[in-house]
């Protein structure tokens, strides 16, 4: 028996992770196992939960997290398709709870699917939401195309720049994206380097950080949202990448036009 049956509210958190894994493939920004979703789910763990048999011997993560003893998650699979996950949220990811000693995970349900690589990096973010009492429960790293291309040139990889110039394109980015995007530098993919560099960033006040020539990781308070907002700056770089295509540099909003939105919108 699958671990959702019966709570509707585990369901939901899972099934939009599974809406939004779709929306991932559909949009391109997510070709082979590309990307990851990790949600917090802790708040979601009941005491049947609990006491459930663990089906894998216990996992180490490869880093002491403290402030995640107890905290349970849904992560992807290693190796497994958004757009497999998309139909099958319980094939394409695991449920997994954290043990005392912070080091070590157990895989609870519904099967054996291994979380991806990406599951440390993800966690040391958990832990670090956790620290700062942030309401974030879910984290997204996906590879948006037009953002991605931004990355690589030189001019866009300052956090200003590249701030102002999305929020630029159409008034609506500033409003969903008010802190705009980090960046952080080309780092191997996995590494604790750049999983550091992300937690930095975020400390910086971004919840949308760039990673350059590779793709963007978000968190929010749920992973709608947090597909959301990568979405609209996404939208923004299409603007952008569109009006150079027609062979002009987009003029942009002006300042007061911005400003008016930051008035308005109590940004
Ligand atoms: O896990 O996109 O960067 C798939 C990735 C890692
Ligand atoms: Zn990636």
């Amino acid at each position: 028996m699958s671990i959702l049956s019966g709570r509707e509210a585990l369901r939901a958190d899972i099934y939009s992770a599974a809406e939004v894994a779709g929306y991932l493939w559909q949009k391109g920004w997510a070709e082979r196992n590309g990307g990851n979703i990790v949600l917090n789910i802790t708040e979601l763990a009941d005491e049947r939960m609990r006491a459930m048999p663990a089906l894998s011997e216990p996992i180490s993560i490869g880093l002491e997290l403290p402030l995640l003893k107890g905290c349970w998650f849904y992560c992807k699979g290693t190796q497994k398709r958004m757009r497999d996950l998309a139909r099958d949220p319980m094939a394409g990811g695991s449920v997994i709870r954290i043990l005392p000693d912070c080091r070590h995970y157990e895989i609870v349900a519904d099967y054996p699917v291994m979380p991806t690589s990406e599951l440390p990096s993800h966690l040391a973010v958990h832990n670090y939401l956790i620290a700062k009492g942030s309401v974030c429960r879910a984290s997204l790293h996906t590879h948006p195309t037009e953002l991605v291309a931004l990355t690589h040139s030189g001019k866009w990889l300052d956090e200003k720049a590249a701030t102002k110039m999305l929020w630029s394109m159409i008034p609506e980015t500033r409003a969903f994206c008010p802190h705009g995007v980090g960046m952080v530098p080309y780092m191997l993919p996995s590494s604790t380097a750049l999983a550091e560099a992300t937690i930095a960033a975020l400390e910086r006040g971004f919840d949308v950080v760039m990673w350059e020539k590779h793709g963007v990781f978000a968190v929010d308070t749920d992973i709608m949202s947090a597909f959301d907002q990568v979405d609209v700056l996404n939208k923004a770089a299409q603007i952008y990448i569109a009006a150079r295509g027609m062979g002009f540099e987009p003029e942009g909003l002006s300042e007061e036009q911005m400003e008016e939105m930051k008035v308005e919108f109590k940004l």
